[in-house]
């Protein structure tokens, strides 16, 4: 029946059984890890929790291998808890927006002040090799979808935070920035699709991000967006595009962006 119920209510009800399964009340950041991030749940603090998604109301357990299928509660060096949501519900999955954006609002419900979203995406820039992550400094939503329902208004000038940009920027000097386009997918894209993002201002594209972090906005959240770039997109390569050419350059850089976003995290 969750599917008929109000979003901010079946959040609520997740947050609430977050803090009763882990036994930490407030959760002032929260992290989704993408395709290679995921190993920062292991670097960022002292794991003092995971639960199995399955177990709380709205999430799902994952349906992409690679992808990990639970949340876990972090003591940070701050004295502060960290939420890592392993459990994304991708707009590709066809469960709805409401679905695409429940960790985001479970965030909210659950204390976060702080969303960092990463995701494993395709390089437009051939400034941005495969194996580098990269800031999301705005993104194109290209999925004919929000999350935002009724006569609601929100303003995504500053979407991307430039203070938590600045930030991650002071965190690691080398950092570069982009505009991420997240598509419906499946499918990769077509070089013809791909000459057409770069053209209408796209660096990076994906699919996933964009829906959760205008969910995020409306929330009130502060938002983080990183990208690993795990292959140049369609047509800008040498080879076809392939998920495990994604999972491979993801394990490569998992060390790499585990103590990146260490850093990151430390200075929030
Ligand atoms: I990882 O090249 C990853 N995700 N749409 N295109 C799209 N999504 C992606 C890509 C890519 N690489």
């Amino acid at each position: 029946m969750t599917e008929i119920r109000d979003p901010q209510a079946l959040a609520r009800e997740a947050a609430d059984t977050i803090a009763r399964l882990t036994g930490v009340e407030h959760h002032g950041i929260a992290l989704t890890l993408g395709s290679g991030w995921g190993r920062a749940a292991d670097v960022i603090g002292e794991t003092v929790a995971v639960v199995p998604a399955d177990e709380v109301p709205g999430f799902h357990a994952s349906g992409v291998p690679g992808h990990s299928g639970t949340l876990r509660s972090i003591r940070l060096a701050s004295g502060e808890h960290a939420l890592v949501i392993g459990a994304r519900t991708h707009f590709y999955e066809g469960r709805g927006v409401r679905a695409v954006v429940h960790g985001v609002r479970t965030a909210a419900a659950a204390g976060a002040g702080v969303m960092i979203l990463s995701n494993g995406a395709g390089g437009i820039d051939p400034a941005f090799r495969a194996g580098e992550p990269v800031l999301i400094s705005d993104h194109l939503n290209l999925t004919a979808a929000s999350p935002v329902e009724g006569a609601n208004f929100v303003d995504l000038t500053d979407l991307y935070s430039s203070r938590l940009r600045e930030l991650a920027h002071q965190a690691e000097p080398s950092l570069q920035q982009g505009v991420y386009a997240q598509l419906p997918g499946p499918h990769y894209e077509t070089p013809a699709e791909i000459q057409y993002l770069r053209v209408i201002g796209a660096q990076i594209v994906g699919m996933s991000t964009a829906l959760e972090a205008i969910a995020a906005r409306q929330a009130g959240l502060e938002v983080l967006g990183l990208s690993l770039i795990t292959n140049p997109a369609a047509g800008l390569g040498e080879d076809p595009l392939s998920h495990e050419e994604v999972l491979a350059e993801g394990r490569a850089a998992e060390p790499r962006l585990a103590e990146l976003l260490s850093r990151i995290v430390a200075r929030l």
